[in-house]
């Protein structure tokens, strides 16, 4: 498979203004019909060059016709997957039929079979394994769509835009026609039919329109869609408030699916869920759960604007649409919940496995150079950074003046396919902000290190920080050029208290720094003594800061920043020193001891009742297996899972009294709420018990029991089964199994146990995972039950990472079985693999000889571009 360049773009030779779709829907054959109106682009210039058309290695094609008369097999071929035709007017319509197999599409991608509906998934290029078509989003058209099917067995038959005619055919089957006035490109559209259930709901716009707002689900799911309801009201109100976008249809539809290779897709005003983001019940979802939902249907409502209304000009541009829209459902969660702790949990995600991908064989730009596949370019990177690259956009304008630039791209770009570039060049428009060096975090990959030193001079009272910016060389790309970082600082003195110093003339608490040369002095004045610094405040750049910090320095920033992340950010930059010299012992083969001085932070953190006690549970939460991965080099999986219990048993020892209070004032009665202040004290609540669990106290062992038994709710509920399963507690197993008995029913549940139970430290835990894989409960065909078990088993060191190697050729297995039924879900299996050069050396060459294992067999081009890159 050879990889194509952003270089390389031109603007498409043809045009579609109309797209006409029929589908005669069958689950063995569907046969589609399309009728595109066509025309050669102007903007490519004179040219005789031949239509050719995208299609897929499963799309039958029955024949083609122009403007009406049938091609004979000498006016077109088809080659690799192309439908060349090779004489073409200027103008004409281009009519095809194809012959398409539903029920034996296990990609996932084009027309499916879930359950026992029809669904389509087309980005980003799904939409070829439909028709013959010109798939690429700078191809915009109008579709009407017409839809054939029994209507016994599919009462609900629904695209994009309005319905707008209903009859029969001659042979009785119902005939319903959907029109989308918005021109669109081809990777949103969407059709489902099935015998569904809806509940219906309706919006007032701010300019007083009704729009009927419609969930669909499997009849037995319809009793978990209302807080997915009440999300997206919420989210069409605060994207009229915050960003002036009102919904543009009379109808917006969600459909959830059991069988989706994401987590949702935001076609034009039908957009299609996994049933794991959508639905929702106090006894079946956990707070997690029901937080994710909300912003995930945040997320795909707010793409209607950013997305939709402006799309990307090329794939190489996806991050235009998806950092800014993970951007706008960030802030949106931050605003219906806390600020403070949606950051915090942004962040640790960021750091945990964005930087993760940055530093290893896939790392890539947040506007990509290149790519072989781009279902593989659906990153972290494009997502999560790409969000960073906004909100520090958003930093260095204001908030009015950002908002000016978002008004201006939406405004000029309107109905269009652009890109990253004319997206900043609306910010700069707007709020004559020089984005010039700005720019280049969407050109340049891997993640910055920040250096920080500092001095004082008493004698001026000047305090003087002095920054060196060094991003290091990723694949491809050798050397780097310094960027524009704003780096957030405020000064504390040594009892804790916020000082007032003055930055080029300005006097504040908290000065956005601009950091864009190699090396850089900053200085503050007006101050009496050496302060300690709050540096990179609210993650206001997505780099690595480093900083000579004392403990002390760290205890004090814990008890007193007035910045509540950095507070978050002192205890883990403490854990991690503390759990660092554990890991070195243990990679020694020493006996592990420490002083530690984070029980002195969280004793005081655990016995002051005024701080929220969401932010508490978070500082409370050791640095992840996964985040230690992350910074060490080379990686001794079992040394930082030796160290982390160990300092995990060593707090719990110590506060064992703390943390049984903490439990017992945290537990709540009366109905589950997941607002943001329940689901606080349950977060604090439930770590707490899991620190006073790992002491040797029966009644913590008795209260897990009891909490398991008598939740009122899956967040508790669940909750005391991780902790039973983490704390090796004797009644582990049977909890397990009356856990699986209780839910057998809910599959989403059933999900929750495969992961956990594939998760085990447990010698034996191969076998586990193989048992879970036989398990009635687990299928191949769905991706929500592979992602449960395998990645649940990644999570098991003695498992995964057992030093015979047997865990990484199970996963190898898995990743070939999966690679030609489904090419996405393997080629993200991958991921585990591709980290093996900073293995320790034992574990890595075993993981190496697995992905030279599966490079030899015959890949997907999703595989094929994971491994190879990976091993090059
Ligand atoms: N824009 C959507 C992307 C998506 C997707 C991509 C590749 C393969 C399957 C997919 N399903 C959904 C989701 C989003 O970011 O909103
Ligand atoms: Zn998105």
């Amino acid at each position: 498979p050879s990889a194509i360049f952003l270089k390389d773009y031109k603007v498409p030779p043809f045009l579609i203004d109309k797209t006409e779709l029929t589908f005669d829907l069958d689950e063995a054959t569907t046969i589609v019909t399309s009728r595109l109106h066509m025309r050669r682009n102007p903007a490519f210039g004179k040219s005789t060059a031949p239509l050719v058309l995208d299609g897929g290695e499963d799309v039958k094609l029955i024949g083609v016709a122009m403007d009406d008369y049938a091609l004979p097999p000498e006016e077109y071929r088809v080659s690799e997957n192309k439908l060349i035709i090779t004489a073409t007017a200027d103008e004409f319509l281009l009519t095809c039929e194809t012959l398409i197999e539903p029920q034996n599409n296990t990609r996932l991608e084009g027309l499916y079979r879930s359950s026992s509906m029809f669904c389509t998934q087309c980005e980003a290029e799904g939409f070829r394994h439909i028709t013959y078509y010109l798939d690429r989003p700078d191809v915009m058209s109008v579709f009407t769509t017409t839809i054939i099917a029994d209507e016994a067995r599919y009462p609900v038959m629904l695209s994009n835009g309005n319905e707008v005619e209903r009859g029969k055919t001659d042979e009785g089957k119902t005939v319903v026609v959907w029109h989308d006035p918005f021109p669109k490109p081809a990777y949103l559209f969407a059709l489902v039919a099935g015998d569904l259930a809806v509940k219906n709901d309706v919006f007032t716009t701010q300019s007083k329109r009704d729009v009927k707002l419609q969930i669909f689900t499997e009849s037995h799911n319809i009793d978990k869609v209302d807080y997915a309801m009440e999300a997206l009201k919420r989210s069409m109100r605060w994207d009229e408030e915050t960003y002036g976008r009102e919904y543009d249809l009379d109808i917006f539809m969600i459909v959830a699916v059991d069988d989706f290779n994401m987590g949702a897709m935001e076609n034009k005003g039908l957009n299609i869920f996994n049933s794991s983001c959508l639905l929702a019940s106090p006894e079946t979802t956990t707070d997690d759960t029901y937080l994710r939902v909300e912003a995930i249907v945040a997320h795909e409502y707010f793409h209607n604007w950013s997305g939709n209304r402006v799309t990307c000009r090329d794939w190489f541009q996806l991050s235009l649409k998806e950092g800014f829209t993970v951007f706008r459902d960030q802030t949106f969660s931050a605003d219906m919940h806390s600020e403070t702790v949606k950051r915090v949990e942004d962040v640790s995600f960021l750091k945990t496995a964005q930087f993760a991908e940055d530093a290893g064989p896939m790392a890539h730009p947040v506007r990509p150079a290149s790519f072989i596949e781009i279902s593989n370019f659906y990153t972290l990177t494009v997502y999560e950074k790409g969000s960073e690259i906004v909100r520090m956009i958003h930093t260095l304008l204001g908030a009015e003046k950002f908002r000016a630039g978002s008004d201006l791209y939406f405004d000029r770009h309107d109905g269009q396919a652009v890109t990253c570039d004319d997206f900043v060049a609306a910010m700069q428009d707007a709020s004559g902000v020089d984005l010039t060096q700005f720019k280049r975090w969407y050109s340049q990959a891997g993640t910055p290190i920040v250096k920080v030193t500092d001095s004082f001079d008493a004698a001026t009272g000047t305090y003087r920080l002095t920054m060196v910016q060094d991003t290091p060389a990723t694949p491809g790309q050798p050397t780097k050029l310094p960027l524009h970082i704003p780096v957030r600082v405020g000064l504390l003195d040594e009892q804790g208290s916020v000082l007032t110093a003055e930055v080029n003339g300005v006097s504040a608490e908290d000065h956005v720094l601009h950091l864009t040369s190699s090396e850089q002095e900053f200085e503050f004045h007006g101050l009496s003594a050496k302060p300690v610094p709050s540096l990179l405040r609210g993650f206001s750049a997505p780099v690595k800061l480093r900083y000579d910090y004392s403990s002390t320095d760290l205890l004090l920033l814990l008890s007193s920043d007035s910045d509540g992340f950095n507070r978050w950010s002192a205890s883990q930059q403490l854990a991690v020193n503390e759990l660092t010299a554990l890991i070195n012992q243990a990679i020694e083969g020493q006996e592990l001891s420490i002083d530690s001085q984070l029980v002195h932070g969280f004793k005081a953190l655990l016995n002051d009742e005024s701080l929220d006690p969401a932010m508490v549970a978070l500082i409370l939460a050791l640095p992840s297996q996964a985040y230690l991965s992350e910074l060490a080099t080379p990686i001794y999986p079992a040394a930082i899972k030796q160290a982390r219990q160990y300092l995990k048993a060593l707090l719990a020892n110590a506060l064992s009294a703390d943390f049984e209070r903490v439990y017992r004032e945290h537990k709540m009665d009366g109905d589950y709420q997941p607002t943001a202040e329940d689901i606080a004290h349950r977060s604090l609540k439930n770590i707490a018990l899991s620190y006073w669990a790992e002491t040797e106290s029966e009644l913590a062992q008795q209260e897990v029991v009891s909490q398991f038994k008598t939740a009122n709710n899956m967040t508790d509920q669940f909750a005391a089964l991780s902790i039973a399963v983490n704390s090796q507690h004797e009644k582990a197993e049977a909890l397990l199994a009356s856990f699986y008995e209780q839910w057998k029913a809910e599959p989403l549940v059933v999900n929750k146990w495969l992961m956990l139970s594939a998760s085990q430290e447990q010698e034996t835990a191969l076998t586990t995972v193989k048992g879970l894989m036989e398990h009635p409960a687990f299928d191949l065909k769905n991706p929500n039950k592979v992602r449960s078990v395998l990645g649940g088993f990644g999570q098991s060191v003695s498992g995964f990472h057992h030093e015979n190697g047997s865990g990484y050729a199970f996963l190898a297995d898995q990743i070939i079985l999966l690679n030609k039924r489904n090419p996405q879900i393997a080629s993200r299996l991958c991921t585990p693999l591709t980290r093996w050069k900073k293995m320790q050396p034992e574990l890595s060459v075993k993981m190496k000889a697995e992905l030279e294992r599966i490079l030899a067999e015959d890949l997907s081009k999703d595989v094929y571009e994971v491994i190879s890159k990976s091993l090059a």
